[in-house]
């Protein structure tokens, strides 16, 4: 298969991107840095293409996809994993950063879906492709400080399964991944704009999923037999469970 990794770079793109090179596809990776897809791309040589987009360049998707050379033509295309995506502070709604909240829209909501309206069309015309996005338990469950970022994987969550509705009598799958506690990626170093002790301590004492585990979701539902679709799929780690709903006293 030919297959779209967005945010390629770093954490569950990286890790996506190997297990389906070591399985015999073939990665178009997309992130902004270029010099880091440079690094995958020495590492898994012509298996692997790197496309330097910034997602929040909407106007550069398009034509950066229907310019890929051979053998990584976009009507090639056979799947399209819409990792790329960011949490940007945890602040309550009140004291939140417009600014934040932008990023997380133009990244989460206006890139994913751009580059989902550019490969649509090809994957209707081939009768065949599968989409993965990339939500979150944030998407179905509220937190403090969740705002934004979990209305942005909730649009995710309901824009996948309206993708099904649109799509249906076309052989076009389309999954929503929904991971609740990840480690080993910058996630939250990102969210609490680089304080490492902030992120740290996130993980500390927990034994978390891994973006291995990830990888090997995306992996594990690109290998279905055509006919199969996973709508959702949810997954957390056994530590990480349910709380009870916060009731104010008064
Ligand atoms: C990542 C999971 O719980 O940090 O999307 O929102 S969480």
């Amino acid at each position: 298969m030919l297959v779209v990794v967005t945010g390629a770079s770093t954490g569950f793109g990286y890790h996506i991107s190997k297990i389906l090179i070591e399985h015999g596809h073939q990665v178009i990776g997309i992130a902004r840095r270029k010099e880091k897809l440079d690094e995958i791309q020495s590492e898994f040589k012509d298996q692997f293409y790197p496309l330097a987009i910034d997602m929040t360049n909407l106007d550069s998707i398009e034509p950066a996809l229907k310019s890929l050379p051979a053998p990584f033509n976009i009507e090639k295309i056979d799947a399209l994993v819409n990792n790329a995506g960011l949490a940007l502070g945890l602040a309550t709604a009140d004291k939140a950063d417009l600014k934040d909240w932008y990023q997380m829209i133009d990244t989460n909501i206006k890139g994913l879906v751009t580059i989902t309206h550019t490969l649509l069309p090809y994957f209707v015309q081939n009768n065949k492709g599968t989409i993965i996005n990339m939500g979150s338990v944030a998407g179905t469950y509220p937190y403090p400080g969740g705002n934004v970022y979990g209305g942005t994987k909730a649009f995710v969550e309901q824009f996948s399964l309206n993708l099904r509705a649109d799509l249906a009598g076309h052989n076009i799958r389309v999954t929503n991944i929904e991971p609740g506690l990840v480690g080993g990626t910058e996630f939250s170093l990102v969210r609490f704009h680089g304080d490492q002790n902030k992120a740290d301590n996130v993980y500390k004492d927990t034994k978390a999923l891994t973006p291995e585990d990830i990888a090997n979701t995306v992996d594990w539902i690109l290998s279905l037999p055509e006919h199969v679709n996973i709508n959702r799929i949810e997954l957390m780690p056994v530590m990480q469970s349910f709380s009870p709903f916060n009731i104010v006293k008064r």
